[in-house]
């Protein structure tokens, strides 16, 4: 780094892949002097806190991938929860990261004093920073179903991302609620390890045929030994998401129609009339998340599963009895329920020099200066903010759109452009506004809830293409 630059000190919260992305970013610019905290004990963030069978990212390995960090050695086309969690580690350790990550450490509060940020953790300690970076992810925190008497229930009930560790499943009957990705990949892995599982549906989902495939050791060799290879293999991926999935969720047109009817073919697979009644979407295939399942369908056609869409009425310590009055009786109750998506950074309480709050400034919605920063917040960035491109592309690419810009902004500061930098709250609503007008057309609005749509109903995701993010 030129000695005539100004050295920053930088805060981050949070050792997910964002967070991790951020510091490596940083130690590439010749940056050292940061902190990331992390209240965990271990990095990874999703893919350390999840850990339920089943788990797998629903974008193709070679895409989701650090790309100055590819991996020749994926097993399958998307991976499973604890192959990209060694790969998080060896992440960290390669690029040297740990040394600078507080583990144990949430950070709680932070206050800019008109020059730094004041920051303290829930364990009271206590730091300075002149950039502030929030890498907190987006679904992190577990929404819980409010069901009468779920305290009652005399099993084992826990969400899906608190997975216990060593629960025994074996001869114990099994209740979920839940049918979105998480409960999908559960259902796929315990229906086909022979479990006796009652699935209760709320809404189906549509599900898209894509099976899981295993690389051959060839493959893997061809990609650790052909110079580029494993580069193009990453632009392949890039480019087929960007142009098929990045673009059906935005557009109508051919990817959406051909999206649907793979969807539509899929669902045909289900020969009871009744169970294929019962697993019929009443939206558009999209409009929520999309699950992406080679096996869903043979698993719900098994023997020991079985689909309950009849409402819930109550949870009793027995098990769950729904509105027509039958007590299914269970042992082990799992709630893949989904997550407060728009919580973000929160109960991180952060405040502007002038007293402004956080909760305040969202009190009415959430919302972002192009997904990064908040007005009023003077050097303040978040990743994965409000209005980044989650229903359209992998969390990866996002993240490196965002640490890009981060990373020229904190270039300017470094050459003394300027201090402290916030966006005026003018520009804000407007950006927000027009985005948030922007929607028709998207499947985002055909009809459906999601966990896209932010508490007024409108949905918290980027409506254009990636390459607009981009711009
Ligand atoms: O959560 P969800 P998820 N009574 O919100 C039902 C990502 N992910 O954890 O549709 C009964 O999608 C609810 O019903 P309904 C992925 O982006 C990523 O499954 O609201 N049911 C729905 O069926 C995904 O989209 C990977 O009617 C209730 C389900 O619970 C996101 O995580 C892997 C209920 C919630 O579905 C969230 O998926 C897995 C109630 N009271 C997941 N409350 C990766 O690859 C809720 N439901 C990174």
């Amino acid at each position: 780094m030129a000695d005539n630059l100004r050295k920053p000190r930088v805060v981050i919260a949070g050792a997910g892949m964002s967070g991790m992305f951020m510091g490596i970013q940083l130690k590439r610019a010749g940056i050292e002097d940061f902190t990331i905290y992390e209240k965990a004990v271990e990095v990874g963030g999703t893919w350390r806190e999840n850990t339920y069978p089943g788990l797998s990212c629903d974008v193709p390995a070679h895409y989701y991938s650090y790309p100055f960090e590819l991996n020749p050695d994926w097993t399958q086309l998307f991976a499973k929860g604890p192959e990209i969690q060694k790969y998080m580690r060896h992440v960290a350790d390669k690029y040297h990261l740990r040394e600078h990550i507080e583990f144990g450490q949430e950070l709680a509060n932070g206050e800019h004093d008109g020059k730094h940020w004041q920051l303290k953790t829930s364990e009271g300690k206590t730091d300075q920073a002149d950039v502030l970076v929030t890498a907190c992810g987006v679904l992190h925190h577990p929404s819980y179903p409010k069901i009468p008497g779920l305290d009652d229930f005399a099993g084992t009930a826990f969400h899906s991302s608190r997975w216990p560790d060593e629960l025994a499943l074996k001869d114990k009957r099994i209740g979920l609620i839940g049918t979105g990705s998480t409960g999908v990949q559960i259902i796929t892995e315990l229906g086909a390890q022979g479990h006796d599982l009652s699935v209760f549906q709320r809404t189906p989902q549509w599900v898209f045929p894509l099976p899981n495939r295993k690389y051959h050791a060839v493959e893997r060799w061809l990609l650790r030994h052909v110079p580029f290879l494993n580069k193009a293999v990453h632009r392949i991926h890039e480019f087929a998401f960007e142009q098929f999935f990045a673009k059906a969720v935005v557009h109508e047109g051919g990817p959406r129609k051909l999206i649907t009817r793979l969807c539509e073919w899929n669902l045909n697979r289900v020969k009871d009339p009744e169970l294929k009644r019962k697993l019929t979407p009443p939206d558009q295939p999209m409009c929520k998340r999309m699950v992406i399942s080679g096996g869903f369908y043979n698993s719900v056609q098994k023997g020991n599963v079985q689909v309950v869409d009849t409402a819930i009425d109550k949870i009793v310590p027995e098990g769950v009895v729904t509105s027509d009055g039958k007590l299914h009786e269970l042992d082990v109750l799992v709630l893949a329920t989904g997550f407060k998506a728009h919580d973000f950074m929160r109960p991180m309480e952060l405040r502007t020099g002038d007293g402004k709050t956080l909760s305040a400034l969202w009190g009415e919605r959430v919302k972002a200066y192009r997904s990064v920063a908040l007005p009023g917040f003077l050097n303040l960035f978040m990743l994965q903010g409000p209005k980044s491109p989650v229903g359209n592309f992998s969390l990866i690419s996002i993240a490196q759109t965002q640490t890009d810009y981060i990373m020229d902004c904190i270039r300017l500061w470094q050459k003394g452009e300027f201090d402290a930098m916030a966006p005026l709250t003018s520009v804000t609503d407007r950006l927000d506004d027009e985005l948030a007008n922007s929607m028709d057309g998207t499947v985002w609005v055909t009809g459906c809830n999601s966990w896209y749509l932010d508490e007024n109903g409108v949905p918290d995701t980027w409506p254009s293409t990636p390459a607009r993010f981009r711009e």
